[in-house]
């Protein structure tokens, strides 16, 4: 059975140039595209987006961050999309992150991580809602 995630490539990914690696991993893994946009975060949907982390003491900074630059939002399909996406991607601590994923190759700080991908069916279904409401 096939389902949908919700993929950002953040800011910091979009300034290091690495759409196009992301992309790659995600297409060679055997995901499908459905959406994909260039887009800049206003603060009520980056504060919606991150509603979890709200009282979270680095709230604050993160939708700075998430704000603060164009990002690349996209929905890929796949069977076990969401989970096989976390795997591409490696742990929140880049430093932690194994080498080979997304996050273990390319970042080194928790707060600029390069991507994004929901973590559970209740927040892809949440957030593809919430980045494009055309999907339906
Ligand atoms: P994301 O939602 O961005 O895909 O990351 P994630 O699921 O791996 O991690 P999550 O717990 O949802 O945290 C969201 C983002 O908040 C930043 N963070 N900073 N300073 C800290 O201790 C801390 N903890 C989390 C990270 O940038 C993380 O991606
Ligand atoms: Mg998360």
């Amino acid at each position: 059975m096939s389902e949908r995630t919700l993929i950002l490539v953040k800011p910091d990914g979009v300034r290091k140039g690495l759409v196009g690696e992301v992309l790659s991993r995600i297409e060679n893994k055997g995901l499908k595209l459905v959406a994909l946009e260039l887009r800049t975060l206003t603060r009520d949907v980056a504060e919606d987006h991150y509603g979890e982390h709200r009282e979270r003491p680095f709230f604050g900074e993160l939708v700075e961050f998430i704000t603060g630059g164009p990002l690349v939002a996209l929905v890929a399909e796949g069977p076990r999309a969401i989970e096989a996406f976390r795997a591409l991607a490696g742990a929140t601590d880049p430093v932690k992150a194994a080498p080979g994923t997304l996050r273990g190759d390319f970042a080194l700080e928790i707060g600029e991580n390069i991507v994004h991908g929901s973590d559970s069916p209740e927040s892809a279904a949440r957030e593809v809602k919430l980045f494009f409401p055309e999907l339906g």
